[in-house]
């Protein structure tokens, strides 16, 4: 498959915000994919835009035919992509770009984008959804909302299909039992379209614990961690890095928490570490801390930080990269949570590198038609390959 022609435009996410969409013309048709874009970014991710937006959508143009000489048929090939616009784009760019062409790749060979990755990838990700928004993914009620970003229902039921339904369902129930115990919720929903509310995480996981479905957290700690000190709002409260550990661990036995993304700041390996040490059957997941990125991950394996990793393939911006990322942590038994981004697309590639990467996880939502793209695509494969 050869590139004849590159173009790029803005389109709007989920937010209303505006986030790239690349378009490529090839020997095989013509394809286009886009890149999401987060809120709660971590200080080491790569830049979204190299300066703005606007820059890589003329970068992109003045590239249009640089692509041409290119003869383009595995996953592996994308490096040369990188070679010619990485060092003049920002990572959405790249990755929207990417993810156009390892579409064309699988046209031309007949074959689905996770075959292009893997024939041979049979394993299926558990759901990961957010039920219940917090920190900076929600507005609030009154000026109240949960400090933790996220509340997550994690199924594991025989086939994505009735995990998505299950998770479905326990979203609506879990709108009946926050009304029961606050009188002004009214169905608001956060950026994710997880419930918005004005309880604290105590009170959320109360109402989450009486399901019967393993729980788990996005704390996104960073975002409320300010000179050393763990900023609580929801009641107001100070935690110093002992106090957040103690707390945390509490919050962990008494809710049985299955899974506890970014526990402490961006920095805070150690903390990572002796919460891990403490808690080795539960998993403990990088995100702002490893940032989809090499050097990071090899850190916290050597501090012995974390036993599950974010993917998010605009944190890094080169979709060669993340493939090295995945594959250090797969060889450490570090598991795999490949992630939307809080401002989302209907863009649906994200299963099939999820599935063809054969990650533990796939972190998409519940609902919203950005959300469920990428869920029901994950369907669609289980589907067709039953057939
Ligand atoms: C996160 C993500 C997605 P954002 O922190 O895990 O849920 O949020 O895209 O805003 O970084
Ligand atoms: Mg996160």
């Amino acid at each position: 498959m050869q590139i004849k022609e590159v173009d790029a435009k803005a389109i709007k996410d989920s937010r209303g915000e505006k986030t790239i969409q690349v378009s490529i013309k090839t020997t095989v048709g013509k394809f286009s994919a886009s890149a999401p874009t987060g809120k709660s970014t971590g200080k080491f991710e790569a830049k979204t835009y190299k300066k703005s937006l606007e820059d890589d959508i003329k970068a992109v143009k003045d590239f249009k035919d640089y692509f041409t000489e290119e003869y383009l048929e595995k996953f592996d090939d994308l490096r040369r992509i990188e070679d010619i616009i990485e060092k003049h784009v920002g990572a959405n760019t790249v990755i929207a770009l990417e993810f156009a062409a390892l579409k064309a790749i699988a046209k031309e060979q007949k074959k689905e984008v996770w075959q292009i990755i893997n024939p041979e990838a049979k394993k299926f990700p558990r759901l990961v959804g957010n039920s219940v928004g917090g920190g900076k993914h929600s507005s609030g009620i009154d000026g109240k909302k949960p400090d933790f970003q996220e509340f997550l229902l994690i199924p594991n039921k025989k086939t994505v299909k009735e995990n998505f339904e299950l998770n479905k369902k326990i979203r609506l129930e879990i709108a009946d039992k926050i009304r029961e115990k606050e009188k002004k919720f009214d169905k608001k929903v956060s950026d994710e379209k997880g419930w918005l509310t004005a309880l604290n995480e105590k009170e959320i996981l109360d109402i989450l614990r009486t399901f019967d479905i393993d729980l788990g957290v996005d704390i996104a700690a960073s975002s409320f961690y300010k000179r050393k000190k763990y900023k609580y709002e929801n009641p107001k409260l100070d935690r110093i890095s002992e106090e957040q550990i103690g707390y945390l661990s509490n919050l962990i036995k008494n809710y049985n928490l299955f899974y506890i993304e970014d526990p402490f700041g961006e920095e805070e390996f150690e903390d990572f570490s002796k919460l891990l040490t403490k808690f080795p059957n539960s998993l403990i997941v990088g995100d702002d801390l490893t940032v989809t990125n090499l050097k990071r991950l090899e850190k916290a394996i050597e501090m012995n930080s974390i036993n599950a990793i974010i993917i998010k393939p605009n944190q890094n911006g080169s979709l060669i990269k993340v493939k090295e990322v995945v594959e250090l942590a797969k060889k450490n038994d570090i598991k795999t949570v490949f992630s939307h981004r809080s401002g989302e697309t209907e863009e649906d590639i994200l299963a099939d590198l999820a599935f063809g990467f054969e990650a533990d996880f796939l972190k998409c939502g519940i609902t919203g038609k950005e959300r469920e793209a990428k869920i029901k695509r994950l369907i669609e494969i289980e589907k067709k390959l039953k057939k």
